[in-house]
């Protein structure tokens, strides 16, 4: 057996062992990308059935960033190829959620990119019978636009650093009403001076400067972001005029070495999430905290046979967990094929 078979094999062992368990439990490719899709980031499940996912390719942006289709049989389409940026020459798609109005909405996180001088934007994808018509920037100026969600009146985005010099490190999430969006962009204020910032909260770990990552709104309308860099997970109950009245950390650590992107289940509350620094997905009960580790690996996987590769991204689909592997080479990973969707199955 030649040692990178050898090393895999073992990685998968400590996965088995870490799980505890046999080995139908653990992840399975769910797609397996071509190199021309070499990272995938963000998805979201639609009403048809079919999962949107976000490719930024920051890994080789020799090939430019789409939106592709996941069908309902784990068949892959292109939805669009999204615009990049006039002046960068660049487009790093990371959250993305659909609207009330059938639309793709879209964080443009330019940093991820290499800019850091509040280029980073918000897109709208105008969709029409399951068409891409259009691109639009609705919102520029943020640092570090992350995660999407569209929740009532408003489209919610985390700004993962509102100020990458500050020490605690303070992040947050914006909130706009959809009447907002006109024929020119909003462009923000810095620094969270900014009228549609509803909240922020700060990070302190030193090492991995990564604060509002993944964000989701649960059956009840509380608004739960995951703070990446402290790994812990946040909730905040929102009143009727859309300002937070409470916040509580509902889980931090117990496992999770960061909290990356999440998705809520929205008959059981349970709280989904992608953890990139400890190469695993866990649940969060919503009432007591407590974390559960669905699955974890080991680093440098390569993504083989399903296993985990630097997942920063869940979505749910029937009984089925399907997970992001962003494969950034970071945290002493190596950005190799395969290129991956993993899929665990939900209990
Ligand atoms: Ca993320
Ligand atoms: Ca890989
Ligand atoms: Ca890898």
């Amino acid at each position: 057996m030649e040692r990178k078979a050898m090393g895999i094999v073992a990685v998968m062992l400590v996965g088995l062992l870490i799980n505890g368990c046999a080995s139908s439990k653990g992840p399975k490719i769910g797609v397996e990308l071509p190199e021309k899709y070499n990272t995938p980031d963000g998805m979201v499940l639609a009403p048809d059935g079919s999962i949107y996912l976000n490719i930024p390719n920051f890994n080789n942006d020799a090939h430019p960033a789409k939106v592709l289709k996941i069908t309902t049989n784990d068949k892959i389409s292109e939805v669009v190829t999204l615009p990049k940026h006039p002046e960068t020459g660049k487009v790093g798609a990371l959250g993305i959620d659909i609207g009330p109005d059938g639309h793709l909405y879209i964080a443009d996180n330019q940093s991820m990119c290499g800019f850091n001088d509040h280029q980073s934007r918000l897109l709208r994808v105008i969709m029409k019978d399951g068409k891409a018509v259009k691109t639009e920037v609705l919102v520029t100026g943020f640092l570090q636009s992350n995660a999407v969600s569209c929740h009532g009146d408003s489209v919610y985005v985390t700004e993962t650093s509102l100020d990458l010099e500050a020490d605690p490190m303070p992040s947050g999430v914006y909130r706009f009403k959809y009447g907002e969006f006109g024929t020119q962009p909003i462009q923000l204020q810095p620094g969270g001076t900014d009228r549609h910032l509803l909240l922020k909260f700060l990070t302190h770990n030193k090492e991995w400067r990564v604060g509002a990552n993944g964000m989701g709104f649960d059956a009840e309308g509380r608004l739960y972001v995951c703070n990446f860099g402290d790994a812990s997970l946040l909730r905040y109950t929102l009143n009727s005029a859309g300002q937070v009245v409470s916040r509580e950390e509902v889980a931090k650590g117990d496992g999770m070495q960061s909290t990356d992107g999440l998705k809520i289940c929205p008959k059981t509350g349970y709280v989904y999430i992608a953890d990139f620094l400890g190469n695993a997905v866990h649940k969060v009960c919503p009432e007591s905290g407590k974390v559960t580790t669905i699955w974890q690996n080991e680093n440098n996987s390569g993504g083989v046979g399903g296993l985990l590769d630097k997942p920063s991204e869940v979505c749910l689909r029937g009984k089925k967990i399907y997970v992001a592997n962003i494969d950034l080479p970071f945290d002493d990973n190596e950005h190799d094929a395969p290129h991956t969707i993993s899929v665990l199955k939900l209990k």
